[in-house]
């Protein structure tokens, strides 16, 4: 499909220019998908699937087989929602992109995960700023078929209503620990540190920066610690943080976050490549190639 979707252009807001999407919900255009598209889907999946054996976890590279995610065309959600459904109660729905937080939020809340429906032009393969279907369907989907993590994200989802009704600091609180497990985690397996993190093994770049690199930091995840800790958009991690398994991820959603926005609330956010005394260290980073602007 070549139309792209409607985007509502860069409005000044007070977080200053921002792309800002029409929201809302849209049946997958399974059958206005040009070749090209399927083309790119199919490229992508191929380039991701060579590289992440041995980088990317077990339960990812599993899941995402037992999903049946077709490789060489753009897989339609309906099918994906019968065998994902069966197995978590999750189901999939097409956006346009962004939500606002709450909407998505809520949709996590209720077991409901937002997929773009539109994928790259062939001129962004390697890299586009906004999560398209590829960054979505490809990155995130596979791990909600995996029962721990699918509690995760629906944990999450209603501790960011909660948050959104306590207000902007608690979920700027929030959004780090979506950014450092969701997005950009890593796992500690047996047989060394692996990717489930769905920005990382959406992108081939990342998905071998992450665990090869000596330039970012990797720590060993504690809440707070992640919480606390600015973030970068427009660039690789300068910290990637490991959890020991999905159980920890659970574990660390099961208590009240109020004490913990109360308790975050008089410290100082930290730099997004600083390493702390007290951290588990996996690797303290060189830092070379980090980018000298201000982290989120
Ligand atoms: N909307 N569709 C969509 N997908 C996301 O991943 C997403 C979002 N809105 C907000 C958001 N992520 C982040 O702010 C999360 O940290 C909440
Ligand atoms: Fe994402």
């Amino acid at each position: 499909m070549n139309s792209q979707p409607r985007r509502v252009e860069n409005l000044q807001t007070d977080k200053g220019k921002v792309p800002v999407y029409a929201t809302g919900i849209v049946e997958q255009p399974w059958d206005d998908y040009s070749p090209a598209d399927h083309d790119t889907w199919s490229k992508l999946y191929a380039r991701q699937r060579e590289i992440l054996p041995g980088r990317a976890c077990d339960e990812f590279l599993a899941a995402q087989d037992a999903m049946g995610m077709t490789p060489d065309r753009i897989p339609r959600f309906s099918e994906l929602n019968r065998v994902l459904s069966a197995a978590t109660g999750w189901t999939l729905m097409g956006v346009e992109g962004l939500l606002p937080e709450l909407d998505f939020f809520d949709h996590l809340a209720n077991r409901r995960f937002p997929v773009t429906w539109w994928i790259r032009r062939p001129d962004q393969i390697d890299y586009i700023e906004e999560p398209d279907l590829f960054h979505d369907l490809f990155g995130h989907v596979p791990l909600l078929m995996n029962p721990m993590f699918a509690d995760y994200m629906q944990a999450y989802g209603k501790g960011g209503v909660k948050a959104h009704g306590i207000g902007a600091d608690a979920l700027q609180h929030l959004t780090r620990l979506y950014w450092y497990t969701v997005e950009f985690g890593l796992i500690r397996q047996a047989d060394g540190l692996r990717i489930f993190g769905a920005g990382i093994v959406s992108s081939k770049g990342e998905s071998i920066y992450a665990l090869e690199s000596a330039a970012p930091n990797r720590i060993g995840f504690d809440l707070e610690r992640v919480m606390r800790t600015r973030y970068r958009i427009d660039s690789y991690q300068k910290t990637y943080f490991v959890i020991d398994g999905f159980e920890q991820l659970m574990r660390a959603t099961e208590p009240d976050f109020g004490p913990i926005y109360a308790r975050l609330a008089g410290q100082e956010s930290l730099p997004a490549g600083k390493v702390l005394d007290s951290d588990h260290v996996y690797q303290r980073g060189t830092g070379e190639g980090w980018p000298t602007d201000a982290d989120v």
